[in-house]
């Protein structure tokens, strides 16, 4: 299924009186704050997400999957359903590719069929948390880390395999994530893992191409669930500053334990020119993958606000960000789900973007707390929902993507097209 910027504008047509009506009273007061609400709309107009290849279809908790039908079954049809999110919500034009899960066999024609929806390569993902049918050593115990240097030479071997994909597809990234760690004290050495995944990772790094970058991204638990081996940002930024310029941190929001003050860590590593990517999703208790902004958006805008600063004051040259959402969908629609969490993003983002900062700066050197605090309140407190729907509207997506999503049946449509039973690789 194919939606056409024609059918969009039609659909729009509803809701788009309501939209200029909004959209006029929110610019003239933004106007009277010395905020240019036009300028805000390009900006969100320009921002893009990558859909991860692995999030199209239902999720699951290790207690079971539900199947919503429709499903794409492989990347083709991935393509087509990101191409689709795009189509409505103008935001996702990226993938970001999980190999093995999806191999991109014929890359000319993968490259092509994103093409034609308007989607580039992010960053690709290689995978050593899963034993996969030929290989000949297990990562049961460990993969980067592994104490066996067999194990490690396959993940190491793994990893370039990923980067000569990307190569193919015009991707300019590798994400690693290490599921290695311990279940159990006395399981592992900690040193000689830390080592092991510092050299590995050195070996994986003297592969990447001049203008690619390595992301690593940290997680404290789970599936080990004693300790893991790069736990947090600190060890992440060890192991970056390990292998060089082009390596990164990349920060999961899922990936910290309960209360962590994530929007401290983007500060720090964007002080040091090391923040390479971010993983939206979001979480009550653990890396619950849920939909961003759905359990914590102040969280979220508190994050962005960290962003916006650190991109505006970049003093350490930080890159430019690889936004991808890593989210799993259990029992909602994934591209609805999608959607919303796009929505998300963008609130977060534009509310980021009418901090006062100079405001902010001067309320802090007087440790006016309370001013301090009024000050991102009233960013926060905007609704922004006008300035996204107009930055949509700036792209001929849909002014409420949801609606449009529902009114077309696209869900049933796909369910008639692929069968009711389809499953797609992934979680
Ligand atoms: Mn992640």
């Amino acid at each position: 299924m194919i939606i056409t910027k024609d059918q969009i504008n039609d659909l729009n047509q509803n809701a788009s009186a309501e939209q200029a009506e909004h959209f006029g009273f929110l610019k003239l007061a933004l106007d009277k704050k010395g905020i240019d609400a036009d300028e805000i709309v390009s900006k969100l107009a320009d921002f893009q997400v990558a859909i991860p290849s692995w999030a199209l279809g239902s999720g699951g908790t290790r207690f079971g999957r539900f199947s919503i039908g429709g499903e794409p079954t492989n990347l083709e049809q991935k393509l087509d359903d990101i191409g689709l999110l795009h189509a409505l919500t103008q935001t996702a034009g990226a993938v970001s590719l999980h190999i093995p899960w999806d191999i991109p066999s014929d890359a000319a024609g993968i490259k092509q069929r994103a093409d034609s929806h308007g989607i580039v390569f992010d960053a690709v993902n290689s995978n050593t948390f899963q034993d996969q049918n030929e290989q000949a050593q297990t990562y049961k115990y460990g993969s980067l880390a592994d104490r066996q240097a067999a194990v490690r030479e396959q993940a190491v071997a793994h990893n370039v395999e990923v980067i000569r994909y990307g190569k193919m597809l015009d991707s300019k990234s590798l994400t690693v994530w290490l599921a290695d760690g311990a279940s159990f004290p006395g399981q592992n050495n900690f040193r000689q893992s830390l080592q092991n995944t510092q050299k590995s990772l050195q070996e994986i790094y003297a592969e990447l191409p001049s203008d690619w970058r390595m992301f690593i991204e940290y997680k404290p638990y789970e599936p080990s669930f004693y300790s893991t081996v790069i736990q947090d940002w600190g060890t992440s930024l060890l192991l970056a500053e390990g292998c060089g310029e082009k390596a990164f941190c990349l920060v999961d929001l899922g990936h910290h334990l309960p209360n962590t003050n994530i929007e401290q860590i983007v500060a720090t590593l964007i002080m040091k020119g090391k923040l390479g990517g971010f993983h939206f999703n979001d979480s009550k208790y653990g890396d619950d993958d849920l939909t961003v902004g759905s359990i914590k958006p102040y969280q979220l805008f508190l994050i962005f606000n960290e962003l916006v600063y650190g991109m505006n004051h970049n003093d350490a040259n930080n890159p430019p960000l690889a936004w991808m959402i890593d989210a799993s969908h259990n029992i909602k629609d994934p591209l609805e789900d999608l959607i919303q969490s796009l929505e998300a993003i963008q609130l977060a983002y534009a509310q980021a973007l009418l901090v006062d900062t100079p405001a902010l700066q001067a309320a802090q050197a007087e440790s006016d707390v309370v001013l301090g605090q009024e000050i991102l309140q009233d960013a926060y407190r905007t609704d922004v929902r006008p300035l996204i729907r107009e930055a949509r509207l700036k792209r001929e997506g849909a002014i409420d993507p949801i609606a449009i999503y529902r009114k077309m049946k696209v869900r049933e449509n796909l369910i008639k097209e692929r069968g009711l039973k389809t499953v797609a690789t992934g979680l």
